[in-house]
């Protein structure tokens, strides 16, 4: 009769204790675009198999652009995180595995990824302030700041008196020109006026985004 006991009791605690599976995790999708200066949400998820000895916790790991894996999260009881301190034009990736309270422990799942984009034009654009008078040729000095992917070009335009607003340099790097019309209207007020440009959302060589306006202030001289 003992052993029939033992049997059953052996039985009963083979099922019961006896885990060897592990579960399975489950990564939510993430976003695939995150702007920079913010964080990447991320959720996940598992379940261990029947009968198992149920969920305990995950680890989740972020790779930068295909290199190594790193820790993010270990032994995390979090369903959800969001990942910090992400630069635009990298791709971050995560994945995730779970651990059961016997200790098995899953593979990790398909990573997920996201691309860091930059879709917040410049904050700030200037023209330097010039001289009341100048005779042409004569410097014209701007600058503009951005709080992520930096400010790639500017566009300057200026005008004559006030009127329509004319190209006068397009896609420069410089922060800086000589100015040097044509033909000068001595006595006339020039104004300037400059617009910072930010490379595209997602990098693509060769395309500039524009910034939305003119954000910056004009500057007047006087030929
Ligand atoms: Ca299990």
């Amino acid at each position: 009769m003992s052993d029939t006991w033992y049997g059953c009791i052996k039985l009963f605690f083979d099922e019961i204790y006896e885990d060897i599976t592990p579960p399975t995790p489950t990564l939510d999708s993430v976003p695939p675009q995150a702007e920079c200066l913010g964080s990447i949400p991320v959720s996940w998820s598992g379940v261990d198999n029947q009968g198992g000895t149920g969920l305990a916790n995950f680890d989740v790991q972020a790779q930068v652009d295909g290199g190594w894996w790193t820790d993010w999260l270990m032994a995390t009881t979090a369903t959800s995180g969001s990942y910090p301190n992400i630069t635009w034009g990298h791709t971050y990736s995560l994945h995730v595995r779970a651990r059961d309270i016997a200790g098995n422990v899953s593979n990790y799942t398909e990573p997920g990824s996201t691309q860091i984009k930059d879709s917040t034009p410049p904050y700030e654009a200037h023209v330097n302030p010039l001289a009341p008078a100048h005779q042409a040729p004569f410097a014209v000095h701007w600058g503009g700041s951005d709080a992520c992917s930096g400010v790639a070009t500017y566009d300057v335009e200026y005008n004559v008196g006030g009127g329509a607003w004319q190209p006068w340099l397009a896609g420069t790097w410089s922060t800086n020109g000589t100015f040097d019309p044509a033909s000068p209207q001595y006595g006339q007020t020039y104004y300037f006026h400059v617009a910072p440009m930010i490379w595209p959302a997602i990098p693509a060589p060769g395309r500039r985004r524009s910034a939305p306006s003119w954000p910056s202030t004009s500057s007047a001289a006087v030929s």
